[in-house]
């Protein structure tokens, strides 16, 4: 039996799945995979030079590995830190992977599979979670949780445990406020922000939606009271992930199926991260039953001629569903309340709602001054990640 792997181990898994296949991807994981890679490293051509000692990232070289094999193979530093992560793309035949495989064992690199690689990878339990990056509905809110599995929430925790360990209030408190700050984005990493689109029958509450998501998700007619139910569509607000609720009109005189609807429309409103209440430029305003922080107005309809004074609805946005104007302006506006405090690239994020739970009870404890509650609560923050 193998003994177990240690931190100074370093492995080496073919990626790819055996079979027939042009290209083959083995990665090298652990401290000594660059060491062995350059050592390997025969450069191809006069253009070509050796590998530098130190791994740069994100840089791919041609040439050869060793003496046993002739093919071609380019080598891609996947990661430098915190554990060197090579990859050598080759030729897909089953007896060139063989052989490199060979040729790193005699230096001494333990070959495994690839799921015990990403494991290994994955050791930080705060990295490992953020894999759910797999969850990631844009690329925006997938870089954000790439910068997490790459350790940027990690780090973070760490420091923090370190301020904790030194009894050092002011730094831990400071980096929990960072963190704290960007809860609200970290919470709808792997889940969109919710946006209700409410308003009397008519006004174009459908229309709107239809226009927001390019294509014709909702039913729109002439006749008020088309909308009976909730009907949601995920769309992309500035690289943000948003569903988007269309809801049945408000009114006073509808019947049972209107009142459902109603109630439906309220439910969602209540539940929603912000509303649009939508009122008609070109019929009287009806202005919302009950007061929502969340709410906005937007006055739609405005291609026609206005059938009141829209300056009445202070700070509204004028749109148009028909002709699309002012629809841009509406998206960055959305964005700007939905996400009003973005996270700068590579900046942690507490990314799951349990995590931003546990920096919140770890943020109380500091601001009362007890460190051992605070140290205890950041250790289940990391527990909690695994
Ligand atoms: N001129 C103009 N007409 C619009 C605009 N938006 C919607 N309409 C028209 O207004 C009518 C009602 O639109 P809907 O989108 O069905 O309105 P709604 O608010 O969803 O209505 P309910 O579902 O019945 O509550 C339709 O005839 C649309 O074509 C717009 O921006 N300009
Ligand atoms: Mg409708």
């Amino acid at each position: 039996m193998n003994p177990p792997p240690t931190e100074a181990d370093t492995f080496i898994a073919c990626l790819t799945p055996p079979g027939a296949a042009a290209i083959a991807t083995l990665a090298v994981h652990g401290p000594r995979a660059w060491e062995v890679t350059r050592e390997l490293f025969r450069p191809l051509g006069d253009l070509q030079t050796s590998l530098p000692a130190a791994p740069p990232p994100d840089r791919f070289w041609l040439g050869r590995l060793g003496e046993e094999v002739a093919d071609q193979v380019v080598v891609r530093v996947k990661r430098v830190t915190p554990i060197p992560w090579v990859e050598i793309h080759c030729h897909g035949g089953a007896e060139v992977i063989r052989l490199f495989l060979e040729t790193y064992q005699a230096y001494g690199i333990r070959p495994c599979s690839w799921q015990r690689l990403e494991h290994l990878a994955a050791a930080d339990p705060t990295r490992a979670e953020a894999a759910v990056v797999v969850k990631a509905q844009t690329t925006r809110t997938a870089a954000i949780l790439l910068d997490q599995y790459h350790g940027a929430f990690s780090q973070a925790v760490k420091a923090i445990r370190t301020a904790l360990d030194r009894a050092d209030l002011d730094e831990a408190l400071r980096r929990l406020n960072d963190l704290a700050r960007l809860s609200p984005v970290g919470r709808h990493l792997t889940a969109p922000w919710r946006v209700a689109v409410l308003g009397a029958p008519n006004v174009g509450k459908s229309s709107l939606v239809n226009a927001l998501a390019g294509f014709h998700r909702s039913v729109v007619a002439e006749t008020p009271g088309t909308t009976r139910d909730v009907v949601t569509t995920l769309i992309a607000v500035d690289g943000w992930p948003v569903e988007v609720a269309d809801t049945a009109g408000f009114r006073q005189d509808g019947g049972t199926l209107e009142e459902q609807g109603m109630a439906q429309a309220c439910a969602t409103a209540a539940a929603a991260d912000l509303c649009l209440w939508v009122l008609d430029a070109a019929a009287l305003p009806v202005w919302p039953p009950f007061r929502l922080t969340t709410m906005r107005p937007v006055i739609n309809k405005v291609d026609l001629p206005a059938a009141w004074d829209v300056g009445e609805a202070a700070g509204a946005l004028s749109v148009s569903a028909r002709t699309r104007a002012g629809l841009a302006e509406l998206c960055q506006a959305l964005a700007g309340w939905l996400v009003p405090d973005p996270p700068s690239p590579g900046e942690a994020v507490p990314f799951t709602p349990e995590l931003c739970r546990r920096v919140e009870e770890a943020r109380h404890f500091c601001l009362a001054g007890q460190v051992e509650e605070a140290r205890q609560a950041i250790k289940a923050l990391t527990e909690e990640a695994g």
